[in-house]
């Protein structure tokens, strides 16, 4: 069996958890601009959490190709309202953020996870987080949001993918976040083609054997809509599709918009499991 600590919490993964994305943003790829009031984000939230998520993510700054860079006074503004009100109706709270000033805040707000594009590369992230209880993900990614889809390459992906994560979770270990504190992820959509995305989904197996719990979120993203020729709002099927790929192969959290059909589909999943 195994737990993940995130503040106070002890989640098992022995079921697959489902973290519910909350955009607070008005320029997300996906959702930008339907939540940006701390009371819609709210609802927003409180609904994934009725839907089936385990935790909530919420960000305040888009990283879609191409996004611009938010001040972290205004990521705070739109954030720290949200986090406040969801940790005191006791559910799970994730911040997605790379700055650090914003994870302090967050922490203090009752965040108990940092999710972090960046894997704690900004300058003092390491300190905010090994300074508290928090659980943290660790994301991979080639370059920079503004950049990185322009001309993404690697030698070998998976390897390469494997080796950062690697790297960063024993950056954290040394800085004191214990190990079970640790989630990676590879970061699909971030500085990678859709050949490179195909080839980390068929070797989630290369990531589970990093020995961290492995998060996987390809919600309505490009790579499904390269795939299916559908629109954002059109890609809930092949996003479960994949999500599913990544659990069959020891993936233990999805990060998904359509919290509701991942749910049920995990229900089946995990039935025929006998978990
Ligand atoms: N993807 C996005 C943002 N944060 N965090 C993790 N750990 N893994 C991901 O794959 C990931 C992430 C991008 O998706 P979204 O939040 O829907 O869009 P935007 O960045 O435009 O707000």
């Amino acid at each position: 069996m195994r737990i993940l600590h995130a503040g106070s919490f002890r989640l098992s993964l022995d079921r697959p958890l489902i973290m519910g994305i909350v955009n607070t943003t008005p320029d997300s790829f996906s959702d930008g601009g339907k939540f940006t009031t701390a009371p819609l984000a709210i609802e927003h939230a409180l609904g994934l959490a009725r839907l089936g998520a385990d935790i909530l993510d919420v960000g305040g700054e888009s990283t879609r190709p191409g996004a611009l860079p938010v001040p972290a006074g205004e990521e705070m503004r739109r954030v720290l309202p949200v986090i406040e009100a969801l940790a005191k109706a006791g559910l799970i709270v994730s911040v997605d953020t790379k700055k650090p000033e914003v994870m302090r805040a967050a922490l203090e707000a009752g965040a108990v996870m940092v999710n972090d594009v960046m894997a704690l590369r900004m300058p003092g992230a390491l300190e905010v987080v090994a300074a508290t209880n928090a659980a943290v993900c660790l994301m991979h990614m080639q370059g920079e949001p503004q950049t990185m889809q322009q001309a993404p390459h690697y030698g070998d992906v998976v390897n390469e993918v494997v080796r950062f994560l690697g790297d960063r979770a024993e950056a954290c270990i040394a800085a004191g976040i214990e190990q079970d504190r640790i989630v990676v992820d590879p970061g699909f959509g971030f500085g990678k083609s859709l050949a490179h995305n195909l080839a980390l989904l068929k070797n989630i197996g290369a990531l589970t054997a990093l020995d961290m719990p492995v998060i996987v979120g390809m919600s309505r993203k490009s790579m499904l809509g390269a795939l299916t020729a559908r629109g954002v709002d059109e890609r809930e099927f092949a996003g479960v599709a994949a999500h599913l790929m990544a659990v069959e192969q020891g993936a233990r959290l999805v990060r998904v918009h359509d919290v509701a059909a991942m749910h049920d589909v995990l229900a089946v999943w995990n039935a025929v499991k006998g978990l």
